[in-house]
């Protein structure tokens, strides 16, 4: 999906060496003790263009379209190597994210994004690896795999777009929707307990949650920010409108439609009366009492603590193996593996 280098191998050589000259630096083998260094081309500057791919197919006003303009402008803010993006997804309308973003990425199967995100993650441990996905993927059908992505604590930053609706396949109740939901698999409203993402991701052991709202594309921008700054499983939950299937459902939470937009007051830790009152994100029951809020609820983080990730425990591991075995090469190793079980 990206786009190929305007120049040649050959002809970023000679601009390594033109650079070079220019700064008074060696190439020289001797001058290095081995072989030449050779140095990044200056990096083009990471624009909207350059990381807009298709154009959204989704509904006019549908919510995820304000989600694609906040990841923009972050990629666009922190600047990321391009080659370094990848984004991932299952089925749904939010799972069609990747397409619109000029990147690594995969438009995956329904509710499988996290361990495909989480094998990419452990292998290229420098990539990105961001997942969007809808309500439905996340919590129904890949609702296993999100509470094991989120106790192995794999680092990817997972956007999920809560509609509280089943949108692609045209309004079927999901697990976030709630009770008394007429749906085409619910015609006399909705009986089930719905899912409560906040808790579910807390018990599940995520190491970074927050929730914010789709209208409110500043919070967007600051909470994946601070999800993408997380090492580990970090989820955000938004409240992203299906304007077809289930419009208005999320008015209470925006001041422009007449509700109140409540964020959590996070602990600054600076000794005052009033930071008593503060919520600290490392407190789980803290989180947890904030997910029991009623709905429309608060926004922001909920929950963060620093657990070594699966990615920093699973180098330990292949470095003390690497050790044992005198630096062996893989395929040395699993050689020696298979000649074991013979
Ligand atoms: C294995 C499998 N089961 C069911 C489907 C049908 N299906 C596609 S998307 C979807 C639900 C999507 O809902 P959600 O994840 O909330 O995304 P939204 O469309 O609301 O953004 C379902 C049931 C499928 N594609 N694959
Ligand atoms: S059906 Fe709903 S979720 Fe899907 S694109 Fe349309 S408004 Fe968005
Ligand atoms: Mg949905």
């Amino acid at each position: 999906m990206l786009p190929a280098p305007s120049l040649s191998p050959k002809e970023l050589v000679n601009d390594d060496v033109n650079l070079m000259s220019e700064t008074n630096m060696t190439t020289s083998p001797v001058a290095t003790g081995g072989s030449p260094a050779i140095a990044e081309p200056p990096r083009e500057k990471l624009t909207k263009k350059a990381i807009t791919a298709d154009h959204p197919t989704w509904c006019p006003g549908c919510g995820d379209f304000a989600v694609l303009a906040a990841f923009y402008k972050v990629l666009e803010k922190r600047q990321l190597e391009h080659e370094k993006i990848v984004t991932l997804a299952g089925i749904g309308c939010s799972s069609r994210f990747p397409y619109f973003v000029n990147g690594h990425g995969a438009h995956y199967i329904h509710g499988r994004a996290v361990p495909l995100a989480s094998g990419i993650s452990l292998a290229r441990p420098d990539l990105h690896v961001f997942l969007f996905g809808g309500d439905g993927d996340g919590f129904s059908i890949g609702g296993n795999h999100l509470d094991h992505g989120a106790r192995k604590n794999i680092n990817m930053t997972y956007f999920i777009m809560d509609n509280f609706v089943y949108g692609l396949t045209k309004k079927q109740t999901s697990p976030t929707s709630p009770i008394g939901f007429k749906s085409k698999t619910d015609p006399a409203g909705a009986i089930d307990q719905p899912v409560n993402p906040m808790k579910k991701l807390i018990a599940g052991g995520a190491t970074f949650i927050a929730r914010t709202h789709a209208s409110n594309v500043n919070h967007m921008i600051q909470m994946i920010e601070r999800a993408f700054d997380h090492q580990g499983f970090s989820v955000i939950e938004c409240l992203s409108e299906c304007v077809e299937f289930f419009p208005d459902v999320f008015d209470p939470a925006n001041p422009k439609k007449g509700g109140s937009f409540e964020v959590i007051q996070e602990k600054k830790w600076d000794g005052t009366p009033e930071d008593e009152l503060r919520h600290d994100v490392t407190d789980e029951l803290a989180a947890y009492k904030l997910a029991s809020l009623p709905f429309p609820g608060v926004f922001g983080v909920f929950y963060q603590s620093d657990r070594p990730t699966k990615n920093a425990l699973e180098k330990k591991w292949i470095e003390t193996t690497r050790e044992k075995t005198g630096g062996a090469s893989d395929l040395e190793i699993l050689q020696k593996t298979f000649d074991r079980i013979k």
